[in-house]
Order: C-alpha cells, then structure tokens, then sequence
C-alpha cells in the first residue's frame, strides 16, 4: 500500500512507481480535487494491507474481531440500522433517455443528475481516506473478464473487494499504460469535520447508486453496505455488463454457474437464474442425496454469469466475482453444509448476532444460544420478540474456501454452459419442473417468471413480483430490449448450426393447504437436476402439456425419498383455468414493456392461450 498524506489537489496523488496508467492517474486526481480526502491509499491487495485495515476498523469499532478458536481470522461488522439492504428506490439508469432505460428501471436525464452527484461528492471524503481499488471481474486476462477501479472512502469496501474480486497491484499488470478499466466511485457520504469523531458505520440518509451506462460509468453515494457499496457486483457485473453484452453480442445475467459430473465421468454444465433470497447459494452448493453415489456437483459462481459464444458459437460462462456475499439467515449445516464449510475462517459477517464465546449467531444456524448480542448491540435472549440477526445479514468469504469449487472455477475460457434453469418463488400453479419446446418459448418462461411476494412484505398474500430472467433490478437498460437480445441472440446461433442450451424452468415452492412446502428442496433437487441432464441425453422422458415437458412420477428417481405420487402430481399438474388467469397477468407485464417488446413474446402468448383452450 502507497500512502499520500493530505491530498487537496490533482497535483498530490503520487501514485506508487506500479501504476504506469495516465489516464487512471488523470481519473483518480480529478475525484479527488472533488471530493477531497484527507489522504489517498493505493491498495495492493495484499495480506498484509487487508489484516491492517481490519485492526484499524476493529479500533475504530467498525469490526469486531471473532474469537480466532471458534471462527479463525474473522470479523462482524454491524451496519447503521438505516444501511442495511440494496436501495432499489434508490438506483438509478442514467442512459441519454428514458426509452433506453426502460419503464422498469428509474431514470433521471445524466445531465440532471451529474448536477446533482458533483453537488453532493463535492467535499464529501473531507476527513476520510480515499482508498484506490483496482480489480479485475472474472480470471485475470480472461477474454471474458473486465477491469474496474473503485475509489472508495470505506476500509470495509477494501476488504470486502479484496475477498469477491480479484483485487490488487496484479490488475495493473493486465491494465498496462492505457487499459480500458470502468471507474466506479463510491463514498459513504459523511465527511468528518477536523477534531469530529467519527461513528462505526459512516453513512448518508441520502442514497443514491447511479450508472450511466453510455459512459459504462458507476457513481454510489450514502451507503456502505452490500450491493450498493461493492460496486463489482450489482453495478458492474450486471446493469453495466448487461448493457456491454448487449452492445458486443454476449449477457450478463443473474445466475449461478454449476457442474454436474456424473458416476461415469460426463461432465455438464448448468447456470440458473433465481430472484434475490430463492436459495441460489443452496443449488450452486448443493450435495446430492447418498441415492445418487458417484455423482458431484461443484460450484463455478453462485451469482452472476458472463456468458460468450465461443469461436465455435458455444455458449461459454464464467463467473466474475471470486467470492461469495451469501445470506447467513437460513443456512446451516442440513440447507447449505458447504457453504458452513466455506465460513469456519477468514469471514466477514455483517449484521448477524455475537455470541458470549465472541462466535457468531443467525437465525437458523442451528440451536438458539441462552443469550447473544443482537445485529444492533442489544442484550438478544431466546423469545425476546426480536430477531438476533438481521434477516439480510451476511457472510463475505472467498470462493475459494468452498470444498465444492469446481476445477475450472478460474478457467479464463470459462465453462460450455448445456442448460439454463429459470426459477421464481409460487405457491402454485407454475409446476416443480418444465423443459422450455425451444428458445423461444423457454425466454418466454424467463421473461415471464416471479415470485409470489410474502404476506409480512406487502400486507396481502398472493401478488406475484414479475422478475424477468431475475434481472428486474439489475438490466442497465430496457428489459423489452433485453428480452429482444437473448431472442436474436438464440436466433443467431441457431442459424450458425450452434446447439443451444435448453431451457427449463423450476419453481420449489408450491405450498399445500396448510402452507407448508410440498416439495423437500435443498439435496433432493438433484433428483430434478438429474432429469434436466437426462432430458439433454434423450435419456429421459415426460409429460408433453401447453407449456412443455415435465415429468410424470415414473420419470424421476425416488430411491431414499419417500414422496407420494398425489404430492407429486399436484406439483406438476397443470390447471388449465389458473393458467389462463396467469397468462392474463402476464398482460400486465407486456403492457407495461409495450413500447419495445419483442412480438415473438405476444405471439408465443397467444399461442398458449389456444392450446389451453383447446383443451
Ligand atoms: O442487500 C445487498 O446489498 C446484497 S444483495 C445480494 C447479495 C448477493 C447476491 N445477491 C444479491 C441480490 O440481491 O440478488
Ligand atoms: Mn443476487
């Protein structure tokens, strides 16, 4: 790490001898003439620069450090109660117009808003330190991967960045003298006045997480936390990438990446794509039930997919990121074991409860502690009434302490993708599992996917969120113009001869009357998974409906699962009027994407509605 003392000017950046890049210096002198940091750090991303951080922020009171017997080298932040989440109401596409940003999306005139950003960027790292944070999204020098450079008044952001990217004076090897990097800037919004003493968790009631996807710009101002603060993740690895792969013929999606290898050795590849709290961490983790000896699932990503055609036209993934911002609430040893694996070292939990042997503590983990000290430092005992983590708390660990991380991981050619899994959260009608008649059908399952909103969440029961693709916030620009892409883009390599993945579409969570899940999830989705693989093969059969194919009971596996052909058929059974009431929501949608939307999807909808009522 270089560290230049008190920076008021474009003149005082001194970057280390290792930054040969003038335009990079240029860019950081510039940021900082605006915003005006007490010092600038050039971050190398070494060991010894992230343990230093920490200890400062274990004495600032930022982090806590864990009881290094019970969790090794690893640390809980607690966040501001206010900065605690993704602001969604908060992030804006500032494309040149509102068209091309699309009605989903929320848009302010970049002109309006760069008036609005140099108004509150302007002196707003007085008193801080300026951290300077290259990384690389995805295997350095990879085809396929991207550079950034964040520049951050938030310690925690370095070290979080150093963990979920490929983070340091390595990057600067690739980006050489003139390499194209996307500069990201991000402050936490709380300048600090001299003598004023600062707070564990600086942050602004004022948010705002701004791209301008033209100039594949990211600008984040007021939260610290997560997906608005780790501008890698959300902010360029999807709403920026996504416009990037429109423009240069490739996607960005919200997916995990998975490899299924089977007793023989034949190894597949699947991405899949689920909204935000679907339990994605669990199938990119997943262990098959002992039913299926010989066969092993390793994780490539667990998030996000960069997806290319290769020379060949074959569709060729990797994952940018290289470490997991996972949900603790809800994972334990029985949902996610590799993922509990993955976090006995070198953690950083946000927003989960300590416990009185300085371990930590989420709902769900396992047995309830007599008594812990809650997400907000509070006295946490047993029936209290309150949660003792934060339900959006996390863990940020490096992917590469997954006992399932697959070999090819860090493949910069990434891995040929053979399926894509569309998922949503529905208490009904959409069934267990349903292999897409062909591209264009299965981007229609895509597009038209949600999840049923929970009672707590909306105050009523049963509004189904459309998320298209599960990329409702983060497509950086118009989802009409998205659908229209994975359209020509199947239709282009389909007239080059290429064989397309299938696409199927899932939904784990059909509920019986009492509310309670029908089907069991977590391992047992391998028995679907299996089927899919099956289906690529010619080796499995269905049930061919309006929608596509799915199974009937005899076509999966139930060797150590006792679950009932009843059960099953109601998770597969496809009621024709509950569908024809779903189609006629899916009007809703197309409506409100009436502008661009692609015909085929309105063509491919009436074509439903015939064969249903056809019967
Ligand atoms: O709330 C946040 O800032 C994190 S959101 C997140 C984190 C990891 C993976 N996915 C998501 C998401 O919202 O999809
Ligand atoms: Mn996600």
């Amino acid at each position: 790490m270089n560290v230049v003392a008190h920076t008021q000017s474009a003149a005082h950046i001194d970057a280390p001898a290792w930054v040969q890049h003038e335009g990079l210096k240029a860019w950081v002198a510039e940021i900082a003439a605006l915003t005006q940091p007490d010092r600038i750090e050039w971050c190398d991303g070494s060991e010894e620069e992230y343990d230093r951080l920490c200890a400062e922020m274990v004495a600032a009171g930022t982090l806590r450090k864990l009881n290094p017997e019970k969790r090794p080298n690893s640390y809980l932040a607690w966040s501001d109660p206010s900065d605690v989440a993704r602001v969604e109401d908060r992030t804006f596409i500032c494309s040149a117009t509102a068209e091309e940003a699309g009605p989903t999306n929320n848009w302010v005139d970049p002109t309006e808003m760069r008036q609005t950003l140099d108004g509150l960027f302007a002196g707003c790292m007085r008193g801080r330190t300026m951290y300077v944070i290259p990384f690389s999204m995805g295997p350095l020098g990879s085809p396929i991967a991207q550079l950034g450079v964040e520049l951050s008044d938030s310690p925690y952001v370095v070290v979080n960045m150093r963990l979920m990217t490929r983070m340091g004076r390595k990057v600067y090897d690739v980006l050489g003298t003139d390499g194209y990097f996307v500069p990201c800037v991000h402050s936490v919004g709380a300048p600090l006045e001299p003598g004023q003493a600062d707070v564990p968790w600086p942050c602004n009631d004022t948010k705002y997480i701004v791209h301008y996807p033209e100039t594949r710009e990211i600008w984040s101002f007021g939260s610290g936390y997560g997906g608005n603060a780790l501008l890698g993740k959300k902010c360029l690895a999807l709403r920026i990438a996504s416009k990037m792969g429109r423009d240069e013929g490739w996607l960005a999606e919200h997916m995990l990446i998975l490899g299924v290898t089977s007793p023989e050795g034949q190894k597949r590849h699947v991405a899949a794509a689920f909204p935000s709290a679907c339990g994605k961490t669990n199938f990119a983790m997943l262990i098959p039930p002992k039913a299926f000896p010989g066969w092993k699932v390793t994780t490539i990503g667990d998030d996000i997919a960069w997806i290319k055609p290769d020379a060949n036209g074959k569709l060729r993934a990797i994952n940018p990121e290289a470490g997991y911002f996972g949900v603790a609430p809800g994972t334990n040893d029985k949902t996610n074991h590799n993922c509990m694996e993955s976090l006995r070292a070198n953690v950083i939990f946000t927003n989960v409860a300590l416990t009185d042997d300085g371990d930590v503590w989420w709902e769900g983990m396992g047995p309830e502690p007599d008594h812990c000290i809650d997400w907000q430092g509070n006295d946490w005992t047993p029936g209290c009434g309150r949660k003792a983590a934060h339900p959006n708390a996390r863990f940020t660990v490096s992917a590469q302490q997954n006992p399932a991380i697959d070999p090819e991981w860090d493949n910069p050619a990434g891995v040929p993708i053979d399926a894509f899994v569309f998922g949503g959260r529905r208490s009904d009608t959409v069934p267990l599992v349903t292999e897409a008649r062909n591209w264009q059908e299965g981007v229609y399952m895509a597009a038209t996917q949600g999840s049923e909103t929970t009672a707590a969440a909306m105050g009523k029961q049963g509004v189904v969120r459309r998320d298209p693709f599960a990329m409702l916030p983060f497509c950086g620009y118009n989802m009409s113009e998205y659908f229209a892409h994975w359209l020509e883009l199947g239709a282009k390599l389909s007239a080059q001869g290429v064989t397309l993945p299938r696409i199927f579409c899932v939904n784990w969570f059909q509920t019986n009357d009492e509310g309670r899940f029908i089907w069991p999830g977590f391992g047992e989705n391998m028995r679907v998974l299996k089927w899919m693989l099956d289906r690529l093969d010619g080796e499995a059969e269905g049930n061919e409906h309006v929608l596509g194919v799915t199974p009937r009971f005899e076509d999966l596996s139930w060797e150590g699962l006792n679950f009932s052909r009843e059960s099953f058929d109601r998770i597969t059974h496809i009621d024709t009027a509950a569908w024809l009431k779903e189609l006629e929501l899916h009007k809703e949608l197309f409506d409100r994407l009436h502008d661009k939307l692609p015909p085929e999807l309105r063509e491919t909808k009436q074509g439903y509605i015939a064969r249903l009522q056809a019967g």
